[in-house]
């Protein structure tokens, strides 16, 4: 009996379709499916449902783009604490924004931040964690070991307590320029575990050497999501081995971010190359070069969509990190 066998057996649920529009949030939130909205900048709407997020990145584009996460079913949404929810056929999308005079500065606000998320997610049936993005301001400020993002990393790792144990998602962590001092922190999880993709061209972020910080990034370079129909793409840089490569040189790190990008998508036994579907996102940490790495993907990425935006990478010597989604 065939409808038997579905109700053992649930078939893996198609992920979430991500893509960017250019219409107002209450359209997107109007939409069949809608999991998640966001807005880019200070330009961006105030939106009161807990499926909105204003992100503090200010982006290039004009007119104001926004992304939408769709799911094939209905969604339910609330709020718990400083969280924000949103659930619908298996994914859920869970945000923390947190001000960071109120929580004690970098390590102690992505502590805060981790602890109430896996909290939540303990108590959900959609616990895995696919893919994370952090945001966070001045991410380079600090010399050595108090470089913020080393110690927001300090911060993450300890909040995460033994709930990755088995292996952490993708993610970005990005520095906005907001005059606020906030931590967003925002998730897609699923109810099955998806399948960590790591780069042969790069060392594990989590074993990158003492040089970069007490604490190594917890991050995986890509995941695969639980219905194998989509690959999440990490910030992928100008990183070979564990080192920066092209210091200072925005088309080298173009060039060989593209590379990284290639090698992730063949480690995840994805055919080459990106499509109209499968958007990225491409941060930028110096406005004036917005416009080359536009005319660069535009011409090594055709048709492919792509958002810019505004952000300080990690390491002060990349000037670009690109992230994003392949389906198929
Ligand atoms: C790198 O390859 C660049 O700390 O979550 C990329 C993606 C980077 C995620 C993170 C950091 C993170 O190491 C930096």
């Amino acid at each position: 009996m065939v409808q038997g066998c579905e109700n053992i057996m649930p078939a893996l649920r198609r992920a979430p379709q991500v893509s960017y529009r250019h219409t107002d949030p209450q359209r997107l939130l109007a939409e069949p499916g809608a999991l998640a909205v966001f807005g880019f900048g200070t330009g961006a709407e105030r939106v009161d449902d807990p499926r909105w997020l204003g992100v503090d990145l200010e982006s290039f584009d004009a007119p104001a783009t926004l992304e939408l996460w769709q799911v094939d079913g209905p969604v339910d949404h609330g709020r718990e604490g400083d969280l924000q929810w949103s659930a619908g056929e298996g994914w859920l999308f869970a945000a923390i924004t947190l001000d960071e005079h109120a929580h004690g500065g970098p390590r102690d606000t992505a502590l805060t931040a981790y602890a109430q998320l896996c909290r939540f997610l303990a108590s959900r049936r959609e616990r895995h964690v696919q893919r994370i993005w952090n945001y966070l301001g001045a991410i380079n400020e600090g010399d050595g070991d108090t470089e913020r993002y080393k110690q927001f990393c300090e911060g993450r790792a300890a909040g995460m307590g033994e709930f990755f144990a088995e292996g952490f998602p993708a993610a970005t962590a990005i520095g906005h320029h907001a005059t606020s001092p906030r931590l967003q922190v925002y998730l897609l999880a699923s109810e099955e575990a998806g399948e960590r993709v790591e780069n042969p061209r790069q060392v594990s972020a989590w074993r990158y050497p003492r040089q970069y910080g007490p604490t190594p990034p917890s991050f995986a370079r890509a995941m695969r999501l639980p219905a194998g129909d989509a690959l999440a793409i990490s910030g992928t840089a100008a990183v070979v081995g564990h080192t920066s490569a092209h210091a200072d040189d925005l088309q080298a790190q173009l060039d060989e971010t593209l590379t990284n990008l290639e090698a992730l998508l063949q480690s995840a036994g994805m055919p080459a190359g990106f499509d109209t579907q499968s958007p990225l996102k491409a941060y930028v940490r110096h406005p004036i070069d917005a416009p080359l790495v536009h005319d660069f993907l535009q011409r090594r990425l055709p048709g492919v969509p792509v958002l810019l935006v505004h952000g300080d990478i990690c390491r002060q010597e990349l000037l670009v990190e690109i992230d994003g989604w392949r389906y198929g």
